[in-house]
């Protein structure tokens, strides 16, 4: 069903929050960039998701520009995967009513981020909250994709999509691929960088929590001298040490080094030393995609090219699952 056949396909989707964390980083959108062109890979700015929690109209549109820019800027290849913004593409919208149908309201309230976003927005608990997670099995079902890569934050919402694939292939035989979900080794939930026992968040209200991709290296300098470590004064991984193991985290997942090596590196040196080294590897590796993305920000009429012409395509791609669902379901065309 999928339009190259040749390839499996991968689907992804990040938020166009404002900012990328060194989080959305490390455990998705690096690996989408190396994964991209061993697959039939599709990567989406999923802006209707951001909707569920009120959004300035003139932010939202800044931010989806840059949220674009960004995701190329960090190697997604418009020439060599589909990279466009979700509301450009009404099928996942129509899929994502259809799925409705098949998805219960007992599995929807089980959802940690329904739970969690729900204390947080107290304020705005709307019913796309709720169903966040049927448009995200519409995302993914609508390509037909085998491979979904993914902090582990959103493991729930991929089994999710194979619950409602799977209720929905068993009452009008096979229609959609259940999708695998894919983390990175190393680096699939990085934690705040000021108490490491939460995730990195970019809602976060305090910035110096974590990492953002386009923040400056003097501030990247600043934020990793203050996060929080332990009174051990010893490089090691362990789960006594969140907030070292977290340093470790994002310094392996940089460098390639795994804990042994690490710990040996650090073998007699203080926190200090430590802290410098981490924060550098993270300088380097985010230098060239902020240089990159100021480029891109230059040309907002390529960048909204890219946008148009990788909406077209995964329009294309769309169509026959759509086509197939309602058929299945008994609409008329
Ligand atoms: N801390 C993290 N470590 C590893 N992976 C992470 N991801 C997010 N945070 C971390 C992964 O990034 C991808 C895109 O995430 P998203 O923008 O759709 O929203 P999110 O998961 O809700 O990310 P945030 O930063 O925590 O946003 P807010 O603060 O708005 O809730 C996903 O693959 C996610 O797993």
């Amino acid at each position: 069903m999928a339009a190259d056949k040749s390839k499996q396909v991968m689907f992804s989707g990040i938020q166009p929050s404002g900012i990328f964390t060194l989080g959305n980083y490390l455990g998705a959108v690096r690996n989408w960039s190396v994964m991209q062109s061993d697959f039939d890979s599709l990567f989406c700015l999923v802006d209707l998701h951001a909707i569920t929690v009120r959004q300035d109209p003139a932010t939202l549109r800044e931010n989806i520009m840059r949220g674009f820019a960004v995701l190329m800027a960090c190697g997604l290849d418009p020439e060599r995967c589909t990279l466009f913004v979700q509301s450009h593409v009404p099928a996942h919208s129509q899929l994502s009513w259809l799925l409705g149908a098949y998805a219960q309201f007992g599995e929807l309230s089980r959802m940690t981020q329904f739970k969690d976003k729900s204390q947080r927005y107290a304020d705005n608990i709307n019913a796309a909250l709720f169903t966040y997670p049927v448009l995200m099995a519409a995302d993914i079902l609508l390509y037909q994709a085998e491979l979904v890569p993914v902090g582990i934050d959103q493991k729930q919402h991929v089994e999710l999509t194979r619950d409602i694939a799977t209720r929905f292939n068993g009452i009008y035989g096979d229609t959609f691929t259940l999708p695998d979900v894919y983390f990175p080794k190393v680096g699939a939930k990085i934690m705040s960088l000021l108490d490491p026992t939460k995730k990195m968040s970019k809602s976060d209200d305090n910035p110096g929590s974590y990492v953002a991709v386009l923040d400056e290296p003097d501030v990247i300098i600043k934020k990793f001298r203050r996060a929080v470590t332990d009174s051990e004064a010893r490089v090691r991984f362990s789960p006594d040490k969140p907030g070292v193991s977290n340093l470790m985290t994002i310094y392996a997942a940089l460098t390639e080094r795994d804990m042994a090596a690490i710990e040996a590196e650090f073998e007699g040196k203080g926190y200090g030393d430590f802290k410098q080294a981490v924060a550098e590897a993270v300088v380097e590796t985010l230098r060239p995609v902020r240089r990159r993305f100021l480029d891109l920000m230059e040309n907002p009429d390529y960048l909204l090219e890219c946008c148009h012409k990788g909406a077209e395509k995964a329009a294309k791609k769309a169509e026959p699952t759509l086509k197939l669902v309602t058929e299945r379901i008994g609409l008329i065309g």
